[in-house]
């Protein structure tokens, strides 16, 4: 059976997740932690363990929630989710969600799972609430019990709401397919205000030993890749916190914003009806075809040059949106909260770079020649160098390199809108990575850098305050 058709695992032993040596201590130890703590909050052990991994995306940013397939891979650390659900007769319907760090304080929501979240008061359980949502839209129960732990180095969000909704599933003793999973917890995940796209939980419901995954979306696939070996990922964090869900509306959100009013525009542009376009047009990936068709008259097929002759380099002003579309900003957007949140904030929209990044983003990954194999990759030897800029989002630039014969995945070189982040990527270049760049949304958290394995202690070392 294909892995992605597989339940998720439900561990009886820790081993096969951990491995064994310290590792494997370090995890029990960690799951022990977790159950005291849990019976001193909630006076009852834990019925059952979940745990997801968080991820470190490789090439591939900002483009899949517009439909295009990204490169991530999971790394150790991860949220391991405790939970208990409540007998019948125990009087308060309500869920409690309790942290094994004390900094984050014991959270109590209604068990109502049509409960609006309050995303104007962010709270950590807020991530919970999604899973338990999302399983909802699935099945039907109700009363639940839970002690959650910190993830250690890079943390995710994803990670969080991926283990809470399997925790719920075991807890009500059900389980689905992987890629069903990472569907539901992608959906459920916009319950938190981010219009996020869903590589980080299917990457970490999907996500097999010893491989990076392709991921591609509609519907979610998981293909494996296996990189070169010789070669170490090392992720540190610029300890500049990312609050994505706090700047969503001049941050992600806005993005995602601008992508498809870019896409909506480009699809008018390359001959669209407006209504037709507002109806069917939702990603820059649906737009993508009509320029390669359009593109039948000229000379070349990529959407990038559309982009350059139909979208205008300077950023667009609301009216000159509307005028082009006919309908005003709010209705496109279909009166979509956060949305709605990006508008109140915007003056201006840049349609041209945005759709620019994506495409060529895009592009990019799928000229790496190693995705046009099935299965795992295959050892390609390449003498074009392939660089790009990218300064189109303002919150990346990479430059990818492939050196002769073997291939070497490089991040060369990333500047991003965080500081800290632009002097953590040049301090890895300066150690002797082979390329460095942020990874995910950006704004703050970790950079990834590529560092021969010899070097790694030493370069560790070095980065090390
Ligand atoms: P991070 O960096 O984990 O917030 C976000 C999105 C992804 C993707 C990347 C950019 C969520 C949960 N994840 O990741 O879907 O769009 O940014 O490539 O919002
Ligand atoms: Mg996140």
């Amino acid at each position: 059976m294909d892995h992605d058709e597989l339940p998720i695992p439900i561990y009886s032993s820790l081993e096969p997740v951990y491995g064994e040596g310290p590792q494997l201590e370090e995890a029990k130890l960690r799951f022990e932690n977790l159950k005291s703590k849990f019976l001193e909050v909630f006076g009852h052990p834990p019925e059952v363990f979940a745990r997801s991994p968080g991820r470190v995306n490789l090439i591939g940013e900002h483009i899949d929630y517009e439909g295009y397939s990204v490169l991530p891979m999971v790394i150790r650390q991860d949220t391991i989710v405790a939970i208990r659900k409540r007998d019948k007769e125990e009087a308060e319907k309500v869920l409690q969600i309790a942290n094994i760090n004390d900094k984050y304080t014991t959270c109590t929501y209604p068990a109502d799972p049509n409960q609006t979240i309050d995303l104007k008061k962010h709270k950590w359980g807020h991530y919970f609430v999604c899973g338990y949502k999302g399983y909802y839209e699935y099945a039907k129960s109700k009363g639940v019990d839970v002690s959650v732990p910190v993830g250690s180095g890079l943390s995710s969000s994803a990670a969080f709401v991926c283990s809470s909704t399997i925790a719920i599933m075991a807890a009500f003793d059900v389980n689905f397919p992987k890629k069903e999973i990472a569907q539901v917890t992608c959906d459920c995940e916009q319950h938190i205000g981010t219009q996020s796209g869903g590589m980080d939980q299917a990457i970490s419901v999907m996500a097999k030993n010893g491989f990076a995954e392709l991921i591609d979306f509609n519907p979610i696939r998981a293909t494996d890749v296996k990189l070169p070996t010789g070669g170490t990922f090392v992720i540190a964090h610029s300890l500049a916190e990312s609050q994505k869900t706090v700047t969503a509306a001049t941050n992600y959100n806005n993005r995602v914003v601008e992508c498809l009013l870019a896409a909506i525009v480009l699809g008018i542009k390359l001959g669209m009806k407006s209504q037709e376009a507002m109806a069917k047009v939702k990603t820059l990936s649906d737009v993508e075809g009509l320029c390669v068709e359009f593109a039948k008259a000229r000379s070349s097929k990529d959407p990038v040059l559309a982009v350059k002759e139909y979208l205008k380099v300077e950023p667009y002003t609301a009216e000159e949106i509307e005028k082009i579309t006919g309908k005003d900003l709010a209705s496109i957007l279909g009166d979509n909260p956060t949305s709605l949140d990006v508008l109140k904030v915007a003056k201006r929209f840049k349609l041209h770079q945005r759709a620019a990044h994506v495409y060529s983003e895009a592009n990019r990954l799928s000229r790496i020649p190693w995705f046009q194999t099935s299965g795992t990759m295959i050892t390609v030897s390449l003498s074009a160098s392939i660089c790009y800029t990218r300064s189109s989002f303002q919150c990346t630039v990479i430059i990818l390199c492939f050196y002769g014969e073997f291939t070497w995945l490089s991040f060369r070189f990333c500047v991003s809108s965080c500081p800290e982040l632009e002097e953590l990527v040049k301090v890895c270049r300066k150690n002797g990575a082979l390329g460095a760049r942020l990874t995910g949304a950006g704004w703050g958290g970790c950079a990834v850098a590529l560092v021969k394995e010899s070097i790694v202690p030493r370069f560790i070392s070095e980065l090390t305050v």
